[in-house]
């Protein structure tokens, strides 16, 4: 496949994107693609790459708990989470956080000129992987106008069992809700929750290895846990706006990447 080759979306998809705030493609990275980010992400957790300033990785805490990894001595299979900035730092997460198979679908959504603003590596290990409660990410990073898109890629084939993707199509229309304390208990450590969302309908987002969601920032979303006893559920997930937003938080390290078109001052 050439690089120069055109990715934007079709009109078809955009309209559905427009009309139920997410849109998902089957296959935007090949199984080898998604390899090598696992790969790296791996490398990461072990040492063999260095985690740059303005990066951690975190073990699934109920690993820690039952004694199967730890910060001192931890292992990709127990893995939580990589962030927030390996799309910078990294040149393998910054090489697909950059490519045109992405930029190009996001550009035919919010406009050409880009930044990618956060990223993190997910993973929810079998049978103890939890999942994250609904929330809004433009809840966590605020921009005026808010143009937040997020987009997640599915690392190994996900579903229902192992904590694929779900969202509530129309709430993209909403404002940003109260966020408040996780009601499960296990999520309750780790994340806050809109706690109205789960009364409403919403739909499961299965994805092959390899495939994407793409959603703006005020979509309520969550995932599932990962009750399956052999798969794990890995995830690269990037967060990018119009680089003409203006981002109300500015991080510690350099996170903002340009990634396609012009810089504006401001953001
Ligand atoms: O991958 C997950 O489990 C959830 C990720 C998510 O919802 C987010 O990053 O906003």
């Amino acid at each position: 496949m050439s690089h120069d080759e055109n990715h934007d979306l079709t009109d078809i998809q955009i309209e559905h994107y427009k009309q139920n705030g997410y849109l998902l493609i089957e296959q935007l990275l090949s199984s080898e693609e998604c390899d090598e980010l696992n790969r790296t992400a791996a490398d990461i957790v072990m040492g063999k790459i260095p985690l740059e300033e303005g990066n951690g990785f975190e073990m699934e805490p109920a690993a820690v708990s039952l004694g199967l990894a730890s910060q001192t001595n931890p292992d990709p299979a127990y893995l939580f989470k990589i962030g927030h900035r390996i799309h910078v730092s990294n040149p393998v997460f910054r090489h697909y956080a950059m490519c045109k198979k992405i930029t190009d679908a996001i550009a035919s959504l919010i406009g050409p000129d880009l930044l990618c603003v956060q990223s993190m590596y997910i993973d929810k290990p079998r049978k103890i992987g939890i999942g994250q409660p609904y929330h809004q990410d433009s809840h966590y990073i605020r921009m005026e106008p808010d143009t937040l898109i997020g987009v997640w890629i599915a690392l190994d084939d996900v579903d229902e069992q192992n904590g694929c993707l779900h969202v509530i199509p129309g709430s993209q229309r909403e404002e940003v809700h109260p966020h408040e304390t996780a009601i499960d208990v296990r999520q309750k450590q780790l994340y806050l929750e809109v706690h109205s969302a789960r009364k409403r309908p919403e739909i499961a987002c299965p994805l092959p290895k390899g495939g994407v969601v793409f959603f703006p920032g005020t979509m309520l979303h969550r995932s599932g846990n990962n009750i399956t006893a052999d798969r794990q559920r890995r995830a690269y997930v990037l967060h990018y706006c119009n680089a003409r937003s203006i981002l109300k938080h500015k991080p510690e390290y350099e996170q903002y990447l340009l990634v396609r078109g012009n810089h504006y001052c401001g953001s």
